[in-house]
């Protein structure tokens, strides 16, 4: 790596003054943030509308009903099925070479054939755990009805007047307590009869358990059916004798506090005359883990209920309250945003959302669909659990869309992109877990369907970690590059927290297997570049120069887009652990002999090795610009040509598409630099949609509850949008921090507060007109920090040290060594030497 010398320390026309300030710094720093509401002026009216709260384990839509109130309830491990059957298509195996055969004769037909021979079972899916309904009877019309979910503290409220009484319901789902609580309060003595009662879709029994609790029994199915799956006599199967019995999970509801009289049967809990009431709600499953059979070899759910209830009971409502919120903000609070001073418009969500789509502006909106991607990551992922799936943890359908499972070709990953930037690195630790046991089933996979070494995953998996193809088209089921594409998250992790140990013992072993996998499955083609047989790219179909329509060729843009960002991650990370000389030195070997990308006579980037037609132009995927999004081999500063040809592809596929297509739009126009364009995608992303059902080839969109619609709902769009909010204010990919890298002209004046970068750095940026007024970087790990900023900023050389030879900091030493990576910004940059736990301080002029 050619070194800095100090003579080119700072490429910025420097001006006179101290302005530079180094100061340790609090890494808890807090940005608390006002005007954080969702709020209704009328109850949901369906699950679109309804509130989504959740502690990352129990998740719960809260309706906000006057005379029923319905809260929808969800506990992440709650999934049909049981361990996956790792060999489930024993001849599978055969039909490689016949396929890889066919695709050598260029017969398309024939190996889409055979490709599906090469196919297993499908995921199991996420379940129900069911409903609370607390029902009181209040004559006439409510009014003052308001219904509000605050993200900055993490709970809902419900309050409306009935008959001259004030009513209040508080809704929480505490991290720290395991419990959901729920707070019922009269204005006047006495007022407050209701009954709570538990229901389930799933199979289940309620028990009085004391005159104040209830238990709710159930078992889940042992197998389900993916709702696109329409062919089959009985989807839902339980207790299939053939396999291993479904999870049991129990539900206690409990009456914590009450002034009124309480009691309790199998129809629920009865609340007599009472003015203040506080329930709490814990619920556990048997799963036991992704290789252990729930029914036979599960945990006690009874015990577990009991153990998440017990020291809640103990504690006060306000003690329970502060320790969630204090909990909450410990994630939420790190990272504010604030567009064109935040203004708030005195209107409900649903008719803000309304005004937005029929063009008004409303940048406080923008900013807190960017605080709500956050604040849905802290509900849905948290250490030790499980990840994100596609609807996060909020769930109501046995069947639901797709299975609610973890779709990999996409939606899981996409889930994660912000997890780092957004400074949540700790919620990426259920993904990180995750990869380490789909890498013991797809070892299975690997050598059970391609006699492969090292491991691989199809395009879903499930609380089961299967990793086979599943039965149907192959332009989805037979994609074996889910692996590959989860390893990057592995090394963005280390990127962001330069964790030398998790990157030796958890990241590198795991990234290893994987591209001893792609290394087996490369195979040379006539020209003896390295080619992927057979080859898709999610969902899309070709359609070649004879006019066939097909999905199963070879070499796919993105496939080998995925290889090359596993190679290069791989290479840098044996020489960060200075481990495996060898093996690096093959990988860089066989990184120079990948099939290249390959620009077409569109001026597009090709999907395709061949430059053939697409048939559907508009494409809800954009799997072919992997390299721009997520990846960093597409650059505008080093690649320009290729970026040009993402470009055109972007041009060409459009601004339509599903929610979490729209998602990744406006990561890849921030990507490209075109802060104007992410911006229209936002717009796009934000449109109002009560569209109901699937229709995911047109759509998208925003419901009411700011959720994410495809439609259905699914949350990837949420944390897309997101993430692309951080790329277009700070990205760090390419070897330096780019400030305000694709900043749009609407955003005038903003400032946003922690979001993180490669290399360890926390940045708060302050700007008037895409023009930086102040800027501060914290350094975490020290080392060399470079940055590229819209403007000249003044800064003191003298209290800056100059980038040396001796830096530790893991992010420095990119693979793009040799050039100048700030070269062709256009902006004015610089490089210092940073110390851990230091905060520099830089001033517009
Ligand atoms: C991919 C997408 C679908 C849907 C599904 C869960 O297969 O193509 O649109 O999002 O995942």
């Amino acid at each position: 790596m050619s070194r800095l010398s100090p003579s080119k320390l700072c490429k910025m026309p420097f001006s006179i003054g101290i302005v530079v300030f180094l100061l340790f710094y609090n890494s808890n720093s807090a940005h608390a943030q006002q005007n954080l509401k969702l709020w209704y002026k009328q109850p949901a009216r369906n699950w679109s509308e309804a509130l989504p709260v959740g502690n990352g384990r129990i998740g719960a839509m809260v309706f906000g009903g006057v005379n029923e109130e319905l809260i929808q309830l969800n506990e992440e491990t709650l999934w049909s099925g049981g361990p996956a059957n790792k060999n489930p298509n024993p001849d599978a195996y055969k039909y490689l070479p016949q396929v890889r055969k066919a695709l050598e004769n260029e017969d398309y037909k024939l190996a889409e054939e055979l490709t599906k021979k090469i196919q297993g079972l499908f995921t199991e899916s996420y379940e129900p755990l069911g409903d609370l309904m607390i029902r009181q009877e209040l004559a006439g019309k409510p009014s003052a009805y308001r219904r509000e979910l605050d993200i900055s503290n993490a709970v809902s409220t419900t309050t409306f007047t009935s008959e001259g009484t004030e009513y209040s319901r508080e809704v929480f789902i505490s991290a720290p307590d395991q419990v959901m609580v729920v707070k019922l309060k009269a204005g006047k003595k006495g007022a407050l009869n209701f009954t709570a009662s538990t229901s389930s879709p799933l199979v289940y029994n309620n028990v009085a358990i004391a005159n104040d609790q209830l238990a709710m029994k159930g078992q889940a199915p042992s197998h389900t059916d993916p709702n696109y799956l329409q062919t089959m006599e009985i989807p839902v199967v339980y207790n299939d004798p053939s396999q291993c019995k479904g999870m049991r999970f129990e539900l206690r509801l409990k009456v914590k506090e009450s002034d009124g009289e309480v009691t309790t049967d199998s129809a629920g809990v009865h609340v007599r005359n009472a003015s203040e009431v506080v329930l709490l709600l814990s619920a556990a499953t048997s799963f036991n883990g992704f290789d252990k059979c729930p029914d036979k070899d599960g945990k006690n759910e009874t015990a577990l209920a009991e153990q998440y209830l017990q020291p809640a009971l103990a504690k006060s409502f306000d003690v329970l309250k502060t320790a969630h919120v204090k909990d909450y903000q410990h994630f939420f609070n790190r990272t504010s945003l604030v567009l064109n001073g935040n203004p708030v418009p005195d209107k409900a969500m649903d008719e803000r959302l309304k005004d937005y789509t029929e063009g008004a502006r409303d940048p406080g909106l923008e900013m807190l669909y960017f605080q709500f991607g956050r604040y849905l990551l802290i509900s849905s992922s948290r250490p030790g659990g499980i990840p994100a799936n596609l609807q996060g943890i909020w769930n109501s359908h046995v069947r639901p869309p797709w299975s609610s499972n973890f779709t990999t070709n996409i939606n899981t990953q996409m889930n994660y992109w912000m997890v780092e930037t957004a400074n949540l690195s700790e919620l990426h630790t259920p993904l990180l877990d995750m990869i380490g046991q789909l890498e013991k089933t797809g070892t299975e996979t690997a050598k059970n369907y391609y006699r492969a070494k090292g491991w691989t995953l199809h395009h879903n998996t499930d609380i089961w970690a299967t990793t086979n193809p599943v039965s149907g088209s192959p332009s989805w089921a037979n994609w074996p590059m889910g692996g590959a594409w989860l390893c990057q998250h592995l090394w963005e992790h280390y990127q962001f927290t330069g964790d030398q140990e998790f990157l030796s013992k958890t990241a590198y072993p795991l990234m290893k297997s994987a591209a001893i996998f792609c290394l087996d499955w490369l195979i040379e083609d006539q020209n003896g570049k390295l080619v992927t047989s057979p080859s898709t790219t999610p969902e899309n179909i070709f359609i070649d120069a004879k006019g066939y329509k097909g999905s199963v060729s070879v070499a796919t843009t993105m496939d080998m887009a995925i290889i090359w960002d596993l190679f290069t991650n791989l290479i840098e990370a044996s020489e960060k652990t200075g481990q495996d000389a060898d093996f690096r030195k093959l990988l860089i070997e066989k990184r120079s002999k990948l099939f290249p990308m390959q620009i077409g006579k569109k001026g597009n980037l090709q999907e395709w090795y061949k430059d053939w037609e697409e048939a559907e132009p508009e494409h809800r995927h954009i799997s072919h610009l992997f390299g721009l999004f997520p990846g960093r081999q597409i650059s505008p500063l080093y690649t320009p040509a290729y970026a040009q040809a993402a470009r055109r592809t972007m041009e060409l596929r459009g601004d339509g598409g599903t929610g979490w297509s729209k998602g990744w739009k406006i990561n890849t126009w921030a990507r490209l630099l075109d802060g104007n364009h992410a911006y229209k995608l936002i717009r796009e992303q934000l449109k109002l949609t009560g569209v109901e059902g699937t229709n995911y080839a047109k759509g998208g969109g925003t419901y009411p509850n700011l959720l994410d619609a495809h439609p259905p709902f699914q949350i990837d769009g949420n944390f897309g949008g997101t993430s692309g909010m951080t790329e277009m204010l700070l990205q760090s990919h390419d070897g330096f921090l780019n400030i305000l890298a694709a900043i749009p002209d609407d955003w005038t004046t903003g400032e946003v507060k922690g979001l993180r970068a490669r290399g360890g750095f926390e940045v708060d940026i302050t700007w008037n007109k895409g023009q930086v007024s102040k800027l501060a970087v914290r350094s975490k790990l020290g080392g060399n920090c470079r940055i590229a900023v819209p403007n000249a900023l003044k800064l003191e050389k003298k209290s800056l040290k100059p980038a040396t030879g001796d830096n530790t900091n893991p992010f420095y030493k990119s693979f793009r060594a040799s050039t100048d990576p700030t070269k062709g910004t256009g902006k004015p940059t610089f490089d210092f030497m940073t110390e851990a736990g230091k905060e520099y301080v830089l001033i517009g002029k």
